[in-house]
């Protein structure tokens, strides 16, 4: 019996988050298990979005004027707190996009279409995000070049010996690989594959759209070329993502889009571009958003990253023991000690759907469905799971609430 973990990061963050006091129906609390989808928003940022559209709204990087300046020096202030919280050597090497999937289809147009030949190949893997699949598939059509998967296994790993026989070709250029599963909650050994692929000739792409948020990265010591992911999953706004690519690797490529302010100069014929990042940032970029983003990467840096991993942790071992008591549920992916904060599950003779609308009706906010990776779930031999995601706020008394609820669905269908 693992007891209810008790924990210094939630009784500090928790009333920092506005809507967490916000009732679902009258008398319903909200309890919100979708973090992985998008997380809650502490004041800071909200104020941090407030602030800058009251005192100093402006474009970047065009203006002479003082609030054009302004605005310039805290968007370019986001970008460096991003850089060091992802510990990047150069501010240069940070490249403000929408979100993971832009990041992605910015690798995958502007060097995949450049770089890749007929023959080549590039590895993925089965638990990929579609974001991290389909970009892929358009360009390798494109080129004439091919997609393999290194395949998962029952429990939710990757089968590494299957990776190495991949790599065996001779022809893989990148191997893009999700740092932790937004089903399984597996964490990846990102590390290893990227080693293994620089030895092979490859580059190295993660998705780390749900890694970034919840545990501390380095992206010098995983010694990636790409590291893809959102400000809206790590209490940032929606609207900005990053790329974080290496220098000589991001100098090397072509733009992605062409507009203004990612040039050096224009002629009718033709046009030298500006130096990074602004080479992959055409037209006027969201400004707010990543100053918000700035404010997140202060907010999540102040609580700890340690400390929130540690936490969450706790919560999904909790969790998991929790509901593995739940007669007929059953749960994908590793042990606890191998994933983060996501936990998807199954309840016999009962639609994901239906499971969720029963929770909603507790205040119980999940989700449910193929979670935008369809080819894992066909690898089950599923059509969806529920999944329940958990963050810096949530507590050991909600995932009791989830499991209270849960039983309550079972009980109703079994009549
Ligand atoms: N996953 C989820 O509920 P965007 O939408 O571009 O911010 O993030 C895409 C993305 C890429 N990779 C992984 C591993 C992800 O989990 C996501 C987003 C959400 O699981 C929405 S589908």
């Amino acid at each position: 019996m693992v007891a209810a973990p008790t924990s210094s990061v939630v009784e500090l963050t928790r009333g920092d988050f506005p809507i967490l006091a916000q009732e679902v129906r009258p008398g319903v609390p909200l309890i919100y298990l979708d973090s992985a989808a998008t997380s809650q928003k502490p004041g800071v940022v909200l104020e941090a979005l407030d602030r800058y559209y009251r005192e100093s709204n402006a474009n970047v990087h065009r203006g002479i004027h003082a609030f054009s300046e302004r605005a310039t020096a805290a968007y370019e202030g986001a970008r460096a707190k991003v850089r060091d919280f992802i510990h990047a050597a150069s501010a240069q090497e940070i490249i403000f996009t929408r979100n993971t999937t832009e990041s992605i289809n910015l690798v995958a147009y502007a060097w995949g279409l450049s770089a890749l030949r007929p023959g080549d190949e590039i590895v993925l893997t089965e638990m990929e995000h579609h974001s991290n699949i389909v970009p892929w598939q358009i360009v390798a059509e494109r080129q004439g070049a091919r997609v393999r998967y290194i395949p998962v296994t029952e429990d939710g790993l990757l089968n590494l010996d299957a990776y190495n026989q991949l790599l065996e070709s001779g022809r893989v250029r990148l191997v893009g690989v999700v740092h932790v599963s937004n089903v399984l909650g597996t964490i990846n050994p990102v590390a290893e594959i990227i080693r293994r692929a620089h030895a092979a000739g490859a580059l190295a792409l993660v998705d780390a759209a749900q890694s970034v948020p919840h545990m501390v990265v380095d992206v010098q010591a995983l010694d990636a070329d790409f590291f893809a992911f959102s400000g809206h999953k790590m209490v940032g706004p929606t609207g900005i993502g990053v790329l974080y690519g290496k220098r000589d690797v991001l100098d090397a490529m072509p733009p992605f889009l062409g507009g203004g302010s990612m040039i050096s100069s224009v002629t009718l014929e033709r046009t030298t571009y500006a130096d990074l990042p602004q080479k992959f940032e055409a037209g006027t970029p969201a400004i707010a958003q990543a100053i918000g983003l700035g404010a997140a990467v202060d907010y999540l840096a102040g609580v700890g990253m340690e400390a929130i991993h540690q936490h969450e942790s706790a919560l999904v071992g909790y969790a998991m023991q929790q509901l593995s008591q739940i007669a007929g549920l059953k749960i994908f992916g590793p042990s606890a000690d191998l994933r983060a904060g996501v936990v998807s599950f199954t309840m016999k003779g009962i639609h994901p759907h239906d499971v969720a609308q029963g929770l909603d009706s507790a205040g119980i906010a999940v989700r449910a469905g193929h979670h935008c990776a369809m080819p894992l779930h066909e690898k089950f031999g599923l059509p969806a799971t529920v999944r329940a995601s958990f963050y810096l706020y949530n507590t050991s008394g909600e995932v009791d609430h989830l499991v209270e609820a849960l039983e309550r669905v079972r009980a109703l269908f079994a009549r």
